[in-house]
């Protein structure tokens, strides 16, 4: 496979200017609450329909599906029309052999292609809120780098996930997290995720965007405790409500492994998973789709026409 990514000189050095340029560049878009056709406020991005749009969903350290990716969506032609964007769900690292090389490759995409590439928060990228035992990157930072400098390294990953985007809207069209929807539903929910602070509520609803699962659930709530850790299963009403609050008519998320994707809920969520070294009994997707394409969907189910298994 014929990439320049396989050519990056990859000394420590490099690593580390390239994510201090990433983060300056995350920093620099928040502080403009604008980005490539579209605004941008903490971790809430909206733009409209862009010419063609590829998502991504958990790659945990999977570099052979990432390269595969970017190798058939010729990256570099498409990330060099700025009407194209690239999203990225969350869940760069743990579980998978090369978390550190992940992290590079999407540091990297960003740093030369900022305007069209969206990198997105995963419950693996929240450790400080939401500690838990799969966290293998503090351990892989220090194998990589060694104690001094892992250790710093690490602390610095931590300051950059806190840079990530929450929640996506292309508009009209596609409402993109990578969990799952909360389960507050009234009209303060935006400010909740427009003002990302450190107060409970705030907490819980970043927790449940990283967290939450789709689920059918029959109590009036429509929800309920999740069998992980954190979060919570939502239901089909939650689903509906999130859709009409914002205007759009499919959720798109991953955050759980299937045969390259699943529908849930009346044929709103669609959910990506792009990651099999881990997991072999699944099958690994994203999703590529045009904008012309995109104009004409009306719900979830729509979409799967372009999503695209690996063949791996
Ligand atoms: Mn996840």
């Amino acid at each position: 496979m014929k990439s320049d990514l396989h050519i990056l000189a990859r000394t420590d050095d490099d690593f580390v200017n390239n994510m201090d340029r990433c983060i300056k560049i995350l920093q620099m878009e928040r502080k403009s609450g604008r980005i490539l056709g579209g605004k941008i406020r903490n971790g809430f991005i909206e733009f409209g329909i862009p010419e063609n749009l590829v998502i991504v969903g958990d790659l945990h350290g999977d570099v052979k599906s990432l390269l595969l990716i970017l190798h058939e969506i010729k990256y570099e032609e498409f990330l060099a029309n700025e009407n194209n964007k690239l999203i990225f769900l969350g869940d760069y690292v743990d579980r998978g052999a090369n978390s550190i090389e992940i992290l590079y490759y999407i540091f990297y995409l960003k740093c030369k292609y900022p305007g069209s590439v969206v990198l997105m928060r995963g419950n693996h990228e929240a450790p400080i809120e939401f500690p838990f035992p799969s966290h293998d990157l503090p351990l892989k930072s220090i194998e990589h780098f060694g104690k001094e400098k892992g250790e710093i390294i690490y602390k610095k990953f931590l300051s950059l996930f806190q840079l990530l985007t929450l929640m996506t809207i292309v508009r009209n069209k596609l409402l993109i997290v990578h969990g799952g929807l909360p389960t507050i539903t009234n009209k303060d929910i935006h400010k909740l995720i427009l003002d990302e602070g450190q107060n409970s509520k705030q907490k819980s609803v970043l927790e449940e965007l990283l967290w939450n699962d789709p689920r059918p659930i029959q109590n009036a709530k429509n929800w309920e405790v999740s069998r992980r850790v954190y979060g919570k299963h939502f239901g089909v009403e939650i689903t509906r409500r999130w859709l009409e609050m914002t205007g759009t008519k499919a959720v798109v998320r991953s955050h759980e492994p299937c045969q390259g994707f699943k529908i849930n809920h009346e044929n709103m969520i669609l959910t990506l998973f792009s990651c099999k070294e881990s997991y072999q009994k699944f099958e690994a997707s994203y999703l590529h789709v045009s904008g012309q394409h995109l104009f004409s969907i009306g719900n979830a189910s729509d979409l799967i026409p372009y999503v695209k298994v690996l063949d791996i």
